[in-house]
């Protein structure tokens, strides 16, 4: 049976500044248990579908070309309150206003190339989860 999970993902930014690593380190210090995780890449067009929900948005197009602009992270992650609590952990959006400390605070570029994804529900993150792996529910 699954526990409390959550999905997220080191943007290309992060990726490319060599990052992983020490963004890992905070996941797993912060009580996160890594489920699954893979380097890989989203084509534009698999960017546009992940953020489907933003299509309407001014910064769609940009951030779907950043998104598809080299290597990124997915991971599946579990931990009582999962999604909450890692939403806390990498802080806010923008990362002039993350609070210090916060993933994003340390790692972001910019309010586009924040280093890194956090789903917002645990519906949400069964969805992103499904998107970059499967049958993880056995793990
Ligand atoms: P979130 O990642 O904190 O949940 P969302 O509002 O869901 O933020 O936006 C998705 C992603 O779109 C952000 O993480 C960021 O990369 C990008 N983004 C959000 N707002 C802006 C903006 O105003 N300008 C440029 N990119 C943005
Ligand atoms: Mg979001």
């Amino acid at each position: 049976m699954a526990g409390n999970r959550t999905f997220t993902m080191i943007k290309p930014d992060a990726v490319a500044a060599g990052n992983t690593g020490a963004i890992t380190k905070m996941i797993e210090e912060a009580g996160f248990k890594i489920i699954a995780m893979k380097k890989t890449y989203m084509s534009k067009d698999r960017a546009g579908q992940f953020y489907e929900v933003h299509k309407e948005r001014p910064f769609y197009n940009d951030l779907t070309t950043y998104m598809s602009s080299g290597p990124i992270i997915p991971m599946i992650l579990e931990k009582e309150n999962a999604v909450e609590d890692f939403r806390a952990l990498i802080g806010a959006t923008n990362p002039k206003e993350a609070a210090p400390g916060t993933i994003r605070a340390l790692f972001a570029k910019s309010i586009e190339a924040n280093a890194i994804h956090g789903s917002d529900s645990d519906d949400n993150a069964k969805i992103e989860g499904g998107f970059f792996f499967s049958h993880t529910e056995q793990f």
